[in-house]
């Protein structure tokens, strides 16, 4: 196996959303009922290989602050990701509108490099309570051009699935262009994948991959392109923000530790 092709990877999304929740099933599959929002970036990685391509890739995973007080630091590592992840909960609309509003745009305006997007629909255990419909959330994706994935990392759910495709669209350019693959919908994911399967190996008999991997990996990448929005805050308008980011710690704190 090849030495292994270093991929950054960023996770960004509002507080609460399981940034750090999602990270932590990939690289150790585990979940905690985290009381503490994260209160620094933090960094892990993992490696996955590809047998079939002859490769491996090394993701190096920034998990960063969703807290509103704190936004403006996560800008220092998604600037130069290779991939950016936009998280958000399903039960919360909030969390929706902030990566239409805010992550997005952010991301749009700093990112250096022409990353590979993905939109993360979190939390589908708790479907009962879902406020965001799986269409609202793929419909963003594709106006953005980014993978969708619905996750839990609860049931650890999703979470493998999407850095396998992350992993594919970074290996091979025309990926999507032949497996028509660019979402993870939780109750059909495996189907395809078979299908899919089954489709690369036919594919693989009359084609020889190993040279389609050395082209240039940014084909497929989307191209950010719309203009900045920043917006204009008041100090007192981050103020109130800031007590109720607060108390929204503080009703996480009471839920779930004893
Ligand atoms: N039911 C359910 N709860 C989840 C899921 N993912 C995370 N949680 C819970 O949601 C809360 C927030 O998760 P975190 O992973 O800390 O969220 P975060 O995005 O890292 O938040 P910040 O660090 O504040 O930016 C925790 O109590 C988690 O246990 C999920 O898929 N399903
Ligand atoms: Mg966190």
């Amino acid at each position: 196996m090849n030495v292994p092709e270093e991929i950054k990877v960023v996770l960004l999304g509002d507080s609460g959303v399981g940034k750090t929740s999602i990270i932590s099933q990939f690289i150790t599959n585990k979940f905690d009922h985290l009381c503490e929002p994260s209160l620094n970036s933090q960094f892990a990685s993992k490696t996955l290989e590809y047998a079939e391509y002859d490769k491996s890739l090394k993701f190096n995973i920034w998990d960063t602050v969703g807290q509103e007080r704190y936004r403006a630091l996560a800008k220092i590592f998604y600037r130069d990701a290779d991939v950016i992840i936009f998280v958000y909960d399903i039960t919360s609309i909030l969390s929706f509108e902030a990566i239409k509003n805010y992550w997005y745009i952010e991301a749009q305006r700093d990112a250096s490099k022409n990353p590979i997007l993905a939109l993360v629909a979190n939390k589908s255990d708790l479907d009962k309570n879902e406020k965001i419909s799986y269409n609202e959330g793929r419909n963003f994706a594709k106006e953005i051009k980014a993978i969708f994935a619905q996750t839990s990392a609860l049931s650890n759910l999703g979470i493998n699935e999407l850095f396998q495709i992350i992993g594919e669209k970074i290996i091979d350019p025309e990926y999507e262009i032949n497996y028509n693959f660019n979402e993870i919908d939780t109750k059909f994911y495996y189907k395809k994948l078979k299908e899919i399967n089954e489709l690369k190996s036919i594919k693989s008999n009359i084609t020889n991959r190993t040279n389609k991997t050395n082209k240039t990996n940014n084909t497929n990448r989307t191209k950010i392109t719309n203009k900045s929005n920043k917006t204009n805050k008041t100090i007192k308008l981050e103020v109130i923000k800031e007590k109720e980011e607060d108390k929204k710690v503080e009703k996480r704190r009471k839920k779930c530790c004893h």
